[in-house]
């Protein structure tokens, strides 16, 4: 048997660069690279065979482990999944920094591979440097705090272990179901190791990602079910997209006339001015969508996982006698709301549901109300993008600015805050790649790290990070990374002095916004930094700060001045931040729909105790869906 002498860490390079998927017949390198920040635990080990054969995995420097992860799995989503980008960190804190990274892609189903260094497996010194000693477990480290928000985990102890843990680690990688964060912890003893590796284990390998098609009696009664009902809709999610179903999708509409809401990660299913096209589902839906769900008796999920602001805390779907079908390539999606579950790829199952139900549409009457919905609120989003709210603009007129400055195949990203809702709600997508916000884990600080990722999977597309000044105080430092690799991007920094979505949140519950706002503790307050009784805004100029990171800055004072610099940004090679101020009270409203956050039972104050009132009828609506 041929052997190539090779240390673990070596071995691993060399097995990465020659990982392939294949779907439809396509092929996809599926290591693009690799980002990694250098300490003890990586540096001599990784870092050593990243060196030495640098045409193998090309390495990008990041600022931040949690930004390089975001990086990874904004490109993992930006390719469908079919390729992706692994992360290398030091021991201790450098790995422990990438765990919210992982949390946020095994949350949104994205393959990232992570690679935190570890302690020393023989042991001869410990405790090393960053060391988390557990006096009752001597295997343990912090790498463990990886097993519960990662797909697979594994410490590779020995070189040749290696071996299996790589391919286990390249099947759940690749399979759509199971897919998310990949960790396998090295400890710095072993990744320098030498052994005489199988040359076999560095044959070019391709990972097929299958289009299983769901269980055929289940797909009759769905069909069934579908015929039998007076008001079906469509909920269209994330994995419409992955699954490159939107063709398959939007023939099944315009065959069945069933209309359609989308979710945050399912938004682009169809163009927004489709006419079978409600928008957005749910606590941030619009008019059109959740007044069609309130009736709707047969909820069709597709690649959706259901969270409570899809569903509005169970809300939005409000007829006593609701069924849900769930196509969904995870059975335990698939199961969810007690659905008829549908095993199996979006694409694949629309079109055998599709070959089910030849002949049939609904009412030429429901069809024409969806249309008419769809123009309503097309109407609705004009109003909110030209409200020429003075002396601040509203948020929802930066956003329109940004729409009517993005070309149709263009991105927008964004993450957490009051944007992503705002976003869900107004932003006019057209391409099914156009629209990337991060709403599974909702991470402040994904958004110019996770578009830095997205630019690097489609660098032919112009990509717009929308950025709140919270967000971006939290993690901007990955401009740096943008300015370094000459990776352009376009970052709206939309300034409103705090968390304004969880100030509005407080407010709205009685707590008057405490804690949320970027203001001075003024005297004699008793630290109740509400709205009523702050101090004066803090002087943070963060069109400074964005400039002093390298970006190409401009604070702009209108929308006008807005679209101008947007034009320069888009005209410019270089990343560039636009900072702008919003009003902060100026909100998109809620369109009939509720999100439940519990409120105290028990307070001395009037605000609270009438929002705790409040709170317990709202709650009366939900359903469980059994
Ligand atoms: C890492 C992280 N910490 C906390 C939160 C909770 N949270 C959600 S939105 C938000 C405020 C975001 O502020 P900003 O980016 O300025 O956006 P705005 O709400 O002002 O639109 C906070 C604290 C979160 N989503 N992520
Ligand atoms: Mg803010």
């Amino acid at each position: 048997m041929k052997t190539v002498r090779l240390t673990m860490a070596q071995a691993l390079v060399r097995f990465l660069a020659v990982q392939h998927t294949e779907r439809d017949g396509v092929q996809h390198r599926f290591f693009e690279g690799c980002f990694g920040i250098f300490g003890h635990g990586n540096v001599t080990g990784v870092g050593q065979a990243l060196a030495e054969e640098p045409g193998l995995l090309t390495y990008y420097q990041a600022r931040n482990e949690q930004g390089m992860v975001h990086a990874a799995a904004g490109f993992a989503r930006m390719r469908n999944r079919l390729a992706t980008l692994a992360c290398t960190s030091s021991i201790g804190p450098g790995a422990t920094n990438m765990v919210t990274g992982a949390a946020l892609a095994t949350i949104n189903r994205l393959p990232v591979l992570l690679l935190p260094g570890d302690v020393f497996a023989s042991r001869p010194v410990d405790p090393v440097l960053q060391q988390l000693e557990v006096p009752w477990r001597g295997d343990a480290s912090a790498n463990d705090c990886f097993q519960p928000v990662s797909r697979y985990w594994d410490r590779i102890t020995r070189p040749e272990q290696l071996m299996p843990s790589a391919l286990q680690a390249m099947r759940v990688l690749t399979n759509p179901a199971e897919t998310g964060a990949v960790t396998l912890a090295l400890p710095q003893d072993v990744q320098a190791e030498a052994y005489d590796y199988p040359a076999d284990f560095f044959e070019k390998r391709v990972w097929s990602v299958p289009r299983a098609e769901p269980d055929s009696r289940a797909l009759d009664r769905a069909a069934a079910m579908i015929l039998g009902a007076d008001r079906p809709i469509i909920i269209a999610g994330g994995g419409v997209i992955y699954s490159e179903a939107t063709g398959e999708l939007r023939q099944f509409v315009e065959m069945t006339g069933i209309p359609l809401g989308e979710t945050q990660a399912g938004k682009g299913s169809l163009p927004y001015d489709h006419p079978s096209n409600l928008g957005a589902i749910g606590a941030t839906g619009t008019l059109a969508a959740n007044r069609l769900a309130r009736e709707a008796d047969v909820v069709i999920g597709i690649g959706t996982r259901w969270t409570d602001f899809t569903t509005a805390s169970h809300t939005v779907f409000d007829n006593k006698h609701v069924h849900f079908i769930n196509l969904n390539v995870l059975d335990f999606d698939a199961h969810k709301n007690s659905g008829l579950a549908l095993v199996g790829d979006a694409r694949a199952g629309i079109a055998a549901l599709a070959g089910r139900l030849r002949g049939y549409a609904v009412d030429a009457s429901y069809r024409d109300l969806a249309a008419r919905l769809n123009k309503d609120w097309d109407r609705e989003v004009d109003r909110l993008y030209h409200l020429g709210h003075r002396p601040l603009p509203a948020q929802s007129e930066v956003i329109g600015a940004v729409n009517d400055a993005a070309g149709p195949r263009d991105v927008v990203v964004c993450a957490a805050g009051s944007m992503p809702g705002d976003l869900h709600k107004l932003w006019r997508s057209r391409d099914p790649k156009g629209y990337h916000v991060e709403y599974g884990y909702s991470c402040m600080g994904y958004e110019i790290a996770g578009a830095l990722g997205v630019k690097m999977a489609a660098p032919d597309r112009e990509v717009f990070a929308m950025v709140g000044d919270g967000s971006y105080l939290m993690m901007s430092s990955e401009i740096v990374t943008a300015v370094q690799e000459g990776i352009k991007l376009i970052i709206v920094l939309v300034d409103n002095h705090g968390f304004n979505s969880i100030g509005g949140l407080s407010r709205s519950l009685g707590t008057d916004g405490f804690g949320t706002q970027y203001r001075f503790r003024k005297n004699g307050s008793l630290g109740l930094d509400s709205d009523t009784a702050a101090g004066a805004v803090l002087p943070i100029d963060l069109a400074a700060n964005a400039a002093s990171l390298g970006a190409d800055a401009v604070r702009v004072n209108s929308i006008d001045e807005l679209r101008g610099a947007l034009e320069r940004a888009r005209q410019a090679t270089r990343t560039s931040v636009i900072c702008i101020e919003a009003d902060r009270y100026e909100g998109v409203p809620s369109y009939e729909s509720w999100w439940d956050v519990p409120v105290a039972e028990v307070s001395t104050v009037e605000a609270v105790k009438a929002a705790r009132r409040v709170y317990e009828e709202s709650k009366k609506k939900e359903q469980r869906y059994l």
